[in-house]
């Protein structure tokens, strides 16, 4: 299976040495967009947008993800993530099918409407979270790009994929905000590592496959810089599936709370994983394909 596929590969990842950085072939955008809020997106790899959500909605989904932490029912569920050290909700998966206000507003014009625009086609989801980052001991994401674990591990042929991470708290510089590389989502870079059987849960906890070298992120950032996003409650930022990004560890009492959402594309549908020994759970990776 992962010789087969490999012989097709356009985006080499889990290398045995250390991997090149390839001009993407694929385009950013697949469709002129529409609003002014995305017309950088081709060129950055993301897009802010002030104010999605208004406060009461702000309000609502602050209530909603945190009666899902602490919901007993999902204490023991495969779909909850907890933080390695601490022991407190990290991630909450699926989303999307625990929560029907997520699900509602998921289909909601502003939101997949998005995702359409840019990908250029209907739009399905292929992975749901609350991304939770508690205050204190909430421990960061480091560099990656998302594109290289849905590839290698999900079998996500081509970068055709964006996310839109709306913050459900205040984002400042000092509570470990996404940093992104603009422009980065331009170049991908294989990495360098076999996936072991079944790692995707402490995966999730602390990447440490599918990651780049030192060098390859040193490399990115001179060549692109670093911009961290932040933004009031209710803002969200839309970027693209293979742009380099990564957060701090959150010592600050402040948490840092997300609803995240991956659009792909429905000409971009999963096939067997290009570099693991089998797909991860659906919960994580979609294999429903109904668009929204
Ligand atoms: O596993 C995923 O699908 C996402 N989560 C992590 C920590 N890395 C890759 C990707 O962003
Ligand atoms: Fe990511």
């Amino acid at each position: 299976m992962q010789q087969l596929s490999e012989v097709a590969d356009r985006y080499p990842t889990r290398l045995r040495e250390p991997g090149p950085h390839l001009e993407r072939p694929d385009p950013t955008v697949w469709d002129a967009v529409q609003s002014p809020e995305l017309a950088m997106f081709g060129t950055d790899g993301f897009a802010a947008v002030e104010d999605l959500l208004a406060p009461g909605e702000v309000a609502e989904f602050g209530a909603e993800i945190d009666r899902l932490a602490a919901d007993p029912d999902l204490t023991d569920d495969d779909r909850l993530i907890v933080e390695k050290s601490s022991r407190r909700v990290r991630s909450i998966f699926e989303v999307h099918r625990l929560s029907t206000a997520v699900a509602d507003l998921v289909r909601e014009p502003r939101i997949a409407g998005m995702a359409r625009q840019v990908l250029g086609s209907e739009v399905y989801l292929h992975q749901t979270r609350i991304n939770y980052m508690p205050g204190f001991r909430g421990t960061g994401f480091y560099w990656h790009s998302d594109f290289e674990t849905w590839h290698a591990e999900d079998g996500m042929p081509a970068p055709r994929a964006v996310s839109l991470s709306i913050a459900l708290t205040d984002n400042y510089p000092v509570n470990g905000s996404l940093m992104v590389m603009p422009g980065s989502h331009r170049t991908f870079v294989g990495c360098q590592g076999s996936t072991p059987a079944e790692h995707y849960r402490e995966s999730l906890q602390e990447q440490e496959i599918g990651v780049p070298s030192p060098a390859d992120i040193a490399q990115l950032a001179n060549r692109h810089g670093i911009v961290q996003f932040t933004g009031r409650a209710g803002s969200a930022l839309l970027f693209d599936s293979n742009i380099m990004h990564g957060s701090s560890n959150n010592i600050t009492p402040f948490p840092r709370s997300n609803i995240f959402l991956v659009f792909n594309s429905v000409e971009n549908t999963l096939v067997e994983p290009f570099a693991a020994p089998a797909p991860r759970p659906t919960y994580i990776a979609a294999r429903d394909f109904t668009s929204v």
